[in-house]
C-alpha cells in the first residue's frame, strides 16, 4: 500500500481551517487537521512545499516511522508550524490505517476505557451580570463543566469575550488588533466573579478559568490562592508557558489545580511541569501536539506522574481535530476533561461529524477511522480570509506577554 497523493484544502466557513487529505493507492483517503490560528496559510506552504512530496511512495500504516522521518529526521525541530503539519500527516495516516482495519480509531489506541467523555463549554460575558446569564444558559444545555470569562470593570477588551456576537473567535480580520490589559483590576476582580456564580449556582457545577498567561509567578500564585473558596476544576495557563519553574512557586502556595500546555507542541514542554508533578492537565491537542502518535505518548508519560488530560479544543481548531480527540480520549486511562465549544453551522455545511453532545458528555460512532469527512465542493464556496489573534499592550502601552 503506498501514498499516491495528498492535498491541502483550505476553506473559510466562518473561520479558517487547513485539512489535508492523504490518499492512497488502494482509494482509501485519510484527513487530518493543520490549523494554526493566525498562521494557517503558513501551514499550508510547508504540507504543499516539503511534507507531500517527501509522503509520495511511502506505506501509509508506517505511522511511527513517517512520524520519526518528519521529526526526528529533520534537522530544524519542533515549532508550531513544522509541528501542525506533522500532526496534520500524522493524523491523516491514523485515519487511513483504521479504515484499512475497518474499525474506529480508538479500537488502535487500546479500545474503550469509557463510553463518553466529560466536556466543558464556555460561557463568555461582557460583565458579571452577563457572564452569569450565559453561565446559565450553558448549564440548561446540560453542560456540567463551564469556563467562566468575563470582561473586567476598567478593562477596554477581555481575550475572547465578543463585543457583538454569541460565538467564539479570539482572530480579527486582518493583521493583530492591539488590546490593552490591566493585571491588577484583573486580580482584584475574579474572585469576586467566582464568588458570584458559586453563589447563584452552587457546588454541583464544575467551573473552569483561562488567566491565558496573563500573570507573574507571584501574580498567579495569589490568584490561585484567593479562588481556593470556590473549588474550581482548573485554572489555566496561570503563567506563560516558557516559564516552568514558575509553577513551582504557585504549587508549593496553593491546592487549586492547574492546566497547561495549549501552546505547546512536544513532549519535552513537559518535562519538567510533568516530572516534578507541577501541574494535573495537559493541554496539548493532536493538531499541534504531533497527532495521535505523539500525544498518546505525551498523556501515557503524563500518567505515570497521576497527571491527567483536558486538550484544548476551542472553535479554532477544526472537526477533524475534535473527532480525533474524541478517540484518543474514550482510549486513554488518565482521561480527565475536553473542552468543546460547537462550531457555527457553516462549519458542519463543509465537515461531516460523526460525534454528539448529551447531558454535559460527548459521544462518537462507530463509523471506521476518525469518521468525519469533508465536502470540498462546499469547502471551495468559503475562500481564506486573513485574520490575526490580537496583541496585547499595557495601559501605558508596553508590550505584553502571551
Ligand atoms: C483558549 C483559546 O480555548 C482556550 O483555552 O485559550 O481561545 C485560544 O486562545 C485560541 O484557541 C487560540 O487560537
Ligand atoms: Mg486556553
Amino acid at each position: 500500500m503506498k501514498i499516491s497523493d495528498a492535498k491541502v484544502i483550505v476553506s473559510c466557513p466562518g473561520r479558517n481551517f487547513v485539512t489535508l487529505k492523504i490518499f492512497t493507492d488502494n482509494g482509501i483517503y485519510g484527513l487530518g487537521d493543520a490549523t494554526l490560528n493566525g498562521m494557517e496559510k503558513t501551514v499550508a506552504t510547508y504540507l504543499e512545499s516539503f511534507c507531500i512530496p517527501a509522503l509520495i511512495g511511502k506505506d501509509p500504516r508506517n505511522t511511527e516511522d513517517i512520524w520519526h522521518y518528519f521529526y526526528r529526521g529533520s534537522y530544524w525541530k519542533r515549532g508550531s508550524v513544522t509541528m501542525a503539519a506533522i500532526s496534520a500527516i500524522d493524523m491523516a495516516l491514523w485515519d487511513i490505517k483504521s479504515k484499512v482495519l475497518n474499525t474506529p480509531l480508538y479500537n488502535l489506541l487500546g479500545g474503550k476505557s469509557r463510553e463518553k467523555i466529560l466536556v466543558y463549554a464556555h460561557a463568555n460575558g461582557k460583565d458579571l451580570d452577563d457572564t452569569l446569564e450565559r453561565v446559565g444558559l450553558e448549564k440548561d444545555k446540560g453542560f456540567i463543566a463551564i469556563r467562566v470569562q468575563s470582561g473586567v470593570p476598567g478593562i477596554p477588551d477581555a481575550y475572547g469575550v465578543s463585543k457583538d456576537t454569541r460565538f467564539y473567535e479570539p482572530a480579527h480580520k486582518g493583521l493583530p488588533q492591539e488590546e490593552y490589559w490591566e493585571t491588577s483590576k484583573y486580580l482584584n476582580f475574579a474572585p469576586k466573579l467566582f464568588e458570584r456564580v458559586r453563589k447563584t449556582f452552587g457546588e454541583d457545577i464544575h467551573l473552569l478559568h483561562d488567566v491565558h498567561h496573563r500573570c507573574t509567578p507571584i501574580e498567579a500564585t495569589r490568584l490561585a490562592k484567593e479562588l481556593e473558596p470556590f473549588h474550581l476544576f482548573w485554572l489555566e495557563d496561570p503563567v506563560s508557558g516558557e516559564l516552568q519553574e514558575g509553577l513551582r512557586l504557585i504549587r508549593k502556595q496553593s491546592s487549586t489545580p492547574i492546566a497547561i500546555g495549549e501552546v505547546f507542541n512536544s513532549v519535552y514542554d513537559y518535562t519538567t511541569l510533568v516530572t516534578e508533578q507541577l501541574i494535573d492537565y495537559i493541554r496539548m491537542p493532536p493538531v499541534h501536539g504531533g497527532g495521535i502518535t505523539h500525544l498518546k505518548k505525551t498523556a501515557d508519560f503524563a500518567s505515570i506522574y497521576h497527571i491527567q488530560t483536558g486538550f484544548h479544543g476551542a472553535t479554532d481548531l477544526s472537526p477533524v481535530n475534535l473527532a480525533a480527540t474524541i478517540h484518543l480520549n474514550l482510549a486513554i486511562n488518565n482521561f480527565g476533561i475536553q473542552e468543546y465549544m460547537p462550531h457555527q453551522d457553516r462549519v458542519h455545511e463543509v465537515f461531516k461529524i460523526n460525534y454528539q453532545f448529551k447531558d454535559g458528555y460527548l459521544c462518537i460512532d462507530d463509523t471506521p477511522g476518525i469518521g468525519i469527512d469533508i465536502d470540498e465542493e462546499k469547502a471551495s464556496e468559503y475562500p481564506y480570509s486573513m485574520a490575526s489573534l490580537p496583541v496585547n499592550r499595557k495601559t501605558d502601552g508596553t508590550m505584553f506577554y502571551w
